[in-house]
């Protein structure tokens, strides 16, 4: 993440000492990039410990958007090692997958977390041999010598939902994290002027890279939240705080939902203030037109949307200047190179005839953490493979879906239907189940559950997510139960996934 040209290594090249603009703004109060900067500093020698260089040890965080998110991840990279950003609202078992995943030796926790959380984290990292610090604690008094980190360094691993039972971990290197970065700042018009807000998970790219790592690249100003909470962010746009506003489609449902609800006056107060922003950015889902249109007339916003993926980074926008076009997402973003490919593997070069999006460039990751099988298998030829379906339209790509059914994608969070089914699975009522994504106006598409009960045996949609709570993330929890006499397989035994969605 060094800029290269500067003879003091820094993670971000606003981040300086005298550099007196606002960085972070936090529901504690501002911090300049110049404070940052020694306070990330200081995080990197705490996190050194007399040593030269952390030389890619795994340190996880634990940490809701604020400024202690930040300096830790900032003061990993700085320090040599590789940050693995956790859910902060994941359940006991997926933190656990993630930290024996990526060997994961020590962990930054926010400690003002949920009580019963902190106890259960407390037994977790002792039986895992974690050590578990909090920022506080492991902030140095002073800076001491800092290493020279090269480019093709890793830098972070972030868990991803697949095609498989559980999350993989995606590295990406610092030179990854510089090119998704830098091609985002030049496409998108990012300015130093520029104020965004920060509400996003910090365990995924669209918060991360999008808009954190964007935002400080540029020296622009960043109010990070610790969640999306739509009365404060509101009041923040009505009061004309930010020129950008960046979000998953089901964000900009919610607003939609949020304003309609509103009396003409208050509403007019936060349109009019998306309408003069410089930019609003849909991404991480489909965008459906509807949602384009509503968008537009509500606010006079022409939404961005691009498409992009842990594993690339941003792939492809839609311009900043030029035409937005609705339900497409736009063109190969500058230095990645994108290709569709048909079933035999060869490059399809006319319009109108869909295939695989293949990636490559500096964006594209390295590798999934420990896993050179799930490596090699994603890639052909050097082209990442994605596995979303799409096709050029007058020079436009448009995404037409996913080649697995048992990925689904809710409210922008990817989800394994396999992981999910295979812990309904350990349900003592349960028999047999298949999950599903069944298309939904709020979430994109919302989590069923199909079941066969063990016989004699019901259960019922509550009792079924109060199960789920202490097992998996929130958004994991099936929104839908059905409960079925048989499951619907084919001749090989295998459920036939677009029969349980057609019902
Ligand atoms: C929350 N819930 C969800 C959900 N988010 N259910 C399904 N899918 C989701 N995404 C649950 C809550 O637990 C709650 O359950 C109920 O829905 C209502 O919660 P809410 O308070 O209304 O929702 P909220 O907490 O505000 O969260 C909604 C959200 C959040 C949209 C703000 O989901 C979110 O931040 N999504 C963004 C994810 C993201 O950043 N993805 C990018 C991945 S990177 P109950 O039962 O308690 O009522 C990527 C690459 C790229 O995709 O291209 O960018
Ligand atoms: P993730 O693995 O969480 O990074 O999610 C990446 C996936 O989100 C992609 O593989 C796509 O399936 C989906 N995605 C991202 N942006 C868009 C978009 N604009 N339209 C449709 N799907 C998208």
């Amino acid at each position: 993440m060094s800029s290269g040209s500067h003879t003091e290594q820094r993670v971000f090249p606003a981040l300086s000492i005298g550099n007196t603009a606002v960085a972070l703004q936090t529901t504690a109060g501002e911090w300049t990039y110049s404070d940052l900067h020694e306070r990330v500093n200081k995080m990197a020698s705490g996190l050194l410990e007399g040593k030269t260089d952390l030389k890619e040890e795994r340190i996880a965080l634990l940490i809701p958007g604020g400024v202690d998110y930040v300096t830790t991840l900032l003061g990993i990279w700085r320090a040599g090692g590789i940050a693995v950003p956790l859910n902060v609202a994941g359940a006991l078992p997926e933190l656990e997958h993630a930290l024996t995943c990526a060997q994961v030796t020590r962990l930054v926790a926010c400690l003002s977390l949920d009580t019963d959380q902190i106890v259960a984290l407390h037994i977790l990292c002792q039986a895992l041999k974690i050590e578990l610090l909090t920022v506080a604690e492991t902030l140095a008094d002073g800076v001491g010598k800092l290493p020279v980190i090269a480019p093709e360094r890793r830098a972070m691993i972030l868990f991803t939902s697949g095609t498989t039972n559980k999350p993989k971990g995606v590295v990406s290197t610092h030179r990854n994290i510089r090119a998704q970065v830098t091609t985002l700042l030049e496409a998108w018009g990012w300015q130093a002027k520029d104020s965004i807000p920060l509400f996003l998970p910090l365990h995924h790219i669209h918060g991360i890279i999008n808009i954190l790592c964007c935002g400080l690249w540029t020296g622009a100003r960043v109010a990070i939240f610790p969640r999306f909470d739509m009365d404060q962010v509101m009041t923040q746009v009505r009061l004309r705080k930010y020129t950008l506003f960046m979000a998953v489609p089901t964000i900009y449902v919610k607003i939609i939902q949020y304003l309609e609800a509103l009396d003409a006056g208050k509403r007019e107060a936060i349109t009019s203030a998306f309408k003069i922003m410089r930019l609003n950015v849909s991404g991480s889902a489909a965008c459906p037109v509807k949602l384009f249109n509503q968008w537009k007339a509500l606010t006079g916003q022409t939404l961005l949307e691009r498409y992009g993926m842990t594993e690339i980074g941003m792939g492809i926008s839609n311009p900043y200047l030029g035409e937005r076009r609705a339900g497409a997402v736009g063109v190969p973003l500058k230095g990645v190179e994108v290709a569709l490919f048909d079933d035999a593997g060869a490059v399809i070069a006319q319009d109108d005839v869909p295939g695989e999006i293949r990636v490559r460039g500096d964006t594209v990751f390295l590798e999934y953490w420990n896993n050179p099988a799930a490596t090699a298998e994603s890639f052909v030829d050097g082209w990442f493979c994605t596995g979303d379906v799409a096709v050029r339209e007058k020079g436009y790509y448009r995404i037409m879906g996913r080649s697995s059914v048992d990925i689904i994608k809710s409210g922008g969070y990817k989800l394994s239907a396999l992981e999910i089914e295979g812990t309904l699975l350990t349900h003592e009522k349960i028999a047999e189940c298949a999950v599903a994504g069944i298309d939904d106006d709020t979430w994109g598409e919302a989590v069923t559950a199909f079941v066969v009960l063990k016989p004699g045996q019901s259960l019922t949609l509550p009792e079924l997510k109060a199960w789920c709570e202490s097992r998996m993330s929130p958004y994991k929890i099936p929104k839908t139960l059905r409960v079925l006499d048989a499951m619907p397989r084919n001749a090989m035994g295998k459920v036939i996934k677009p029969d349980l969605k057609r019902l």
